[in-house]
């Protein structure tokens, strides 16, 4: 810095001369536009507003000028530096914008894409929907009843009159674990329960009436896999043993059952069937879920649920047979009751439009994963 300029000589100082100021102003402008990211930027801000920058440099010479000179070199040198803080400022602003875009797509998160962490495992849907549908039924009051999967024979088909010749009874429906009665001398043979029936006749020997059970569970049967049958699959059985039950009641109940799980508006049919276990039988149907029966007869507005039926097939039921009734120790003077069971796998497929049931039982979980992760 030049000494103080006492004597009040105009004093030429080379770095307050106009044309100075403005090229230390131009080179800074110049450096910061050609600053092409933050880091750069920071480099030129040092360089150009710095303690030892040429401005700084200038302004500090402004001291040694004669006081009259002080006011114009002040007001040029200030000019100059608000012109460079400004410049800096703006380019800033720029450059953050464009690291902030830059980020924002280089930082980018494909929430779509697969990813390597182990997922959360989750219930199959035909557990928690076979849940569900007991939970209908605990809700009325009924209670949750089991049975063994490997069942005597008895159980399976005496208990509940299947007189020994019965066709279901054969080898080529049923898997026998040991011989089919009688073949080894045996009183009664061990299966694979077909059905979910023989917990009826246990809930009765194990309860005093009233009985109201409701049983979900696997069954076997030895049905070729293909799209509407496998081998090993899930039925709910219903049971209610009280005084004075009717087949009103069986409808009464199954209509709250399908207006549970389908909608207020659902309702239920009954057509004759035959069951050795009650009598009277039936198939029982409800209203088609999707198209309300409006399918039918009208080609305009074919329904695929139903087939253009309007009904859907639910399973069978009935009066428990007094022959059941006493041979489970129930009185059929006293009591009458009515029984239910259908088959979970086929309510899975025409709820969620499934339309192969091997989907339900290769495990791949792209046919679970759509369910959600209900626990
Ligand atoms: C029975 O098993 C009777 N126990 C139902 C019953 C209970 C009637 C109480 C009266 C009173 P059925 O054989 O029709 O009935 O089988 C019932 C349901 O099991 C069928 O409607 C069907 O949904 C399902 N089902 C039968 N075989 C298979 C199979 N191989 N794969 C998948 N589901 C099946």
């Amino acid at each position: 810095m030049s000494a103080p300029n006492k004597s009040y000589d105009p004093v030429e100082v080379e770095a307050l001369k106009p044309e100075a100021i403005e090229r230390m102003r131009d080179e800074a402008l110049a450096a910061f536009a050609a600053a092409d990211s933050l880091d750069a930027l920071q480099e030129a801000k040092v360089a150009h507003t710095g303690g030892t920058s040429p401005l700084a440099l200038a302004n500090r010479e402004i001291g040694a000028l004669p006081p009259q000179a002080k006011a114009a070199a002040g007001k040029l040198v200030g000019q100059a530096r608000g012109a460079v803080s400004k410049a800096l400022a703006g380019r800033q602003t720029e450059l953050e914008a464009e690291r902030d875009t830059r980020v924002l797509v280089e930082e980018a998160v494909d929430v779509t894409l697969p990813y390597d962490r182990a997922r959360a495992g989750a219930r199959h849907p035909l557990t928690t929907f076979m849940e569900r549908v007991a939970d209908v039924f605990v809700s009325m009051g009924y209670e949750v009843a089991e049975g063994p999967e490997v069942e005597a024979e008895w159980f399976n088909f005496d208990a509940l009159n299947f007189t020994p010749d019965h066709p279901a009874r054969q080898m080529q429906d049923t898997f026998f674990v040991e011989g089919p009665k009688g073949t080894a001398g045996d009183e009664s043979g061990v299966v694979l329960r077909t059905h979910t029936s023989p917990v009826q006749a246990r809930s009765m020997l194990d309860r005093e009436p009233p009985v109201y059970i409701v049983c979900p569970g696997r069954v076997y049967r030895t049905d070729e896999l293909d799209a509407t049958h496998t081998p090993v699959f899930h039925q709910i059985e219903l049971l209610a043993i009280d005084e004075g039950l009717t087949m009103a009641d069986l409808k009464g109940t199954m209509d709250h059952m399908v207006q549970s799980l389908f909608g207020s508006d659902m309702k239920t049919r009954l057509r004759p069937n035959y069951f050795p276990f009650t009598e009277p039988s039936a198939e029982m149907d409800m209203l088609c879920y999707v198209c309300k029966g409006t399918s039918v007869g009208n080609p305009d507005r074919p329904c695929r649920t139903c087939s253009s039926e309007g009904w859907i097939e639910l399973g069978g039921c009935g009066m428990v047979n007094p022959r059941v009734l006493v041979a489970c120790g129930v009185d059929p003077e006293k009591y009458s009751g009515f029984a239910f069971g259908f088959g979970i796998e086929r309510m899975l497929m025409f709820r969620h439009n499934v339309e192969d049931m091997r989907d339900m039982v290769e495990g791949d979980v792209r046919f679970t994963r759509p369910f959600g992760m209900e626990i």
